[in-house]
């Protein structure tokens, strides 16, 4: 039997979660390979750890999913080691990176392929094909690599995408090697303290999201198709790592888990009597159609916080984003009071320093999302507010994209320059190098965050005490109630030096 090296790139600092991505891969070929894994959020020396496995000399595969941002600090520096030490191992990248930079990826010459999108055929598919000698890959679906033709003496490079499957159906998928993990990683290291619960389960119990805003990196993936789990098998698994490994809350990582109220009914029925908080991300216009016996059960069975994608207060610039069309400014004010009714608190994220035609108009924009900011904490204080800085994602054919590439923004065409320093931060959303963005308007984006945060510090902050909370709103408060934004230093200073987390970089 074959053996694959799965690799977890190091993406959160502190409170690794469940490798969700790995675990459900791996299951795909339980029963035809070996295995075995390297998360580099629990390695403090990964490479090593690396290259330990592949001295034993019998892995034929190094496997790594890959996010933008962070994680491409340790998969691109090690695969390029990996191919120059053991040019004999295939590697294959899979997830939201090289699915939506396959090019990229697949010419720096050392990734061999890219899995695109779901990898549950794909993965099994590709490996039986380089197993077997199968030299025609277009009938594996999912899949993204480099066909090399040789027409006289030259060698034509070209990048091949095969047709996407329609998105699998979740109930069928194979269980998670939840043991496998625990034998490799105990899973007892996952269940991290966060403000839901001390030993809070990472879970995905769906696939993809059925709407197209086109900032969104999903769309791009799942082509607006959403498949859920149902209600009574997220719960069969959430008691099994409740039973076996001690969690107790959860932090669902799907990208829309409210799709269906059916299924939210259902499962919070069954979580009634659990004694579970968890948490979700979904969309106001989807949880607004909800009736308020929905809410009230949902409430009752744990739900504490969902985070939303709020955008933005200024309606055109929604309907450029293409919210469904139907979440309005209006919309999302209400939903922020009628959730202060349930007491379930919203998290909502904004979209800041989306392209315009003029540069006063970007600033007018960026002024008139901090005045709406400030008037969804009046409505309700509790809101979480979630501020990204506006980074284009590949979403060809939207008007928003347009105006993008109209701008003159390129993304990197070599794998190495994602992880240049300007480019580093780039899919943080926090450090754009986008050309209708000065540095002045980033900085008082960032500024006015730093205000809002000392003034409403997060409650998904565990570390950060009740006393100590109150001493970062009483030192923003002049600068917030005078709107005195630039150089808030002194908040700053207090912010690092008690490590102050920001749930948008590296969760709860
Ligand atoms: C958990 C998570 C994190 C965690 C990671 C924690 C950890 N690993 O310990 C934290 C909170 C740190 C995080 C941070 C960020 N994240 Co993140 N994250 C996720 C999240 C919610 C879940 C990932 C997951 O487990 N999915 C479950 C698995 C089963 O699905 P999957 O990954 O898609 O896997 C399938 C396929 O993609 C494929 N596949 C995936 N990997 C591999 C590998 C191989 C070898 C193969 C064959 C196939 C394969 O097969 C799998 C099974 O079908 C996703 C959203 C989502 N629902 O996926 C966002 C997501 C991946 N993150 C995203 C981003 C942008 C980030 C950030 C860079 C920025 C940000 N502001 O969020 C930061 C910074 C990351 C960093 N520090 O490196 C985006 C990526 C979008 C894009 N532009 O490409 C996503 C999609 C969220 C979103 N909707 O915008 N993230
Ligand atoms: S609702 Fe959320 S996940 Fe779905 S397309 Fe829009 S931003 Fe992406």
């Amino acid at each position: 039997m074959k053996k694959i090296l799965f690799f977890n790139p190091r993406a959160a600092n502190s409170k690794p979660r469940i490798p969700n991505s790995i675990l459900q891969v791996a299951s795909s070929i339980e029963q035809s390979h070996r295995w075995t894994f390297v998360d580099g959020n629990l390695e403090t020396d990964p490479w090593t750890q690396i290259e330990l496995q592949l001295s034993k000399g019998d892995i034929n595969y190094f496997a790594l999913t890959v996010m933008p941002g962070p994680q491409l600090k340790q998969a691109i520096p090690f695969s390029k080691k990996v191919r120059l030490h053991y040019p004999d191992v295939v590697i294959i990248w899979g997830g939201y990176f090289p699915s939506n930079q396959s090019k990229t990826v697949l010419t720096s010459g050392f990734v061999d392929y890219v899995i695109n999108g779901p990898g549950d055929k794909a993965f099994p598919n590709l490996l039986y094909a380089l197993e077997n000698g199968l030299e025609d890959l277009n009938g594996i679906s999912n899949l993204i690599y480099i066909k090399k033709n040789k027409s006289g003496e030259q060698i034509q490079e070209q990048v091949i995408t095969t047709a996407k499957d329609e998105l699998y159906d979740q109930d069928e998928l194979p269980a998670l090697p939840y043991e496998k993990l625990n034998s490799i990683y105990p899973i007892s290291r996952y269940l991290g303290k966060t403000y839901l619960g001390s030993k809070t389960i990472a879970y995905h119990s769906s696939f993809g999201c059925p709407f197209t805003c086109s900032f969104c990196a999903v769309v791009t993936i799942s082509k607006a198709r959403w498949r859920g789990k149902s209600a009574e098998n997220i719960f069969k698994d959430i008691q099994f790592i409740k039973n076996k490994f001690g969690g107790n809350a959860i932090e669902f990582h799907d990208n829309n888990f409210f799709v269906s109220e059916k299924r939210t009914t259902e499962f919070s029925q069954l979580m009634l009597h659990e004694n579970m908080n968890w948490w979700g991300e979904g969309r106001i216009d989807t949880i607004d159609k909800y009736s308020d016996e929905t809410l009230k059960l949902m409430r009752d069975s744990g739900c504490r916080m969902i985070f939303f994608g709020a955008e933005t207060g200024n309606d055109e610039i929604l309907k450029k984003m293409d919210k469904g069309g139907t979440q309005s400014s209006a919309q999302i004010k209400a939903f922020a009071a009628r959730m202060k009714k349930f007491d379930i608190v919203p998290e909502y994220s904004f979209v800041l320093g989306t392209p315009a035609d003029t540069e006063s108009q970007v600033w007018k924009q960026i002024h008139s999302d901090i005045e709406f900011i400030r008037q969804i904490k009046e409505i309700n204080p509790e809101t979480e507010i979630i501020i990204y800085v506006y980074s284009p994602v590949p979403a060809e054919g939207s008007e928003l994209y347009d105006a993008v590439l109209r701008s003159g923004f390129r993304f990197p065409e070599k794998l190495e320059d994602w992880i240049a320093p300007g480019w580093e931060k780039f899919d943080l959303r926090k450090n754009p190098l986008t050309p209708w963005l000065t540095k002045e308007m980033v900085d008082y984006i960032k500024n006015f965050e730093t205000v809002l945060n000392g003034y409403y510090p997060t409650v998904s902050d565990i570390r950060l005490s009740p006393r100590k909370a109150k001493l970062l709103r009483f030192m923003s408060s002049f600068r917030y109630t005078k709107k005195i934004y630039n150089f808030p230093y002194e908040i700053k200073s207090l912010q690092k030096f008690w490590k102050y987390r920001q749930p948008e970089i590296e969760g709860f």
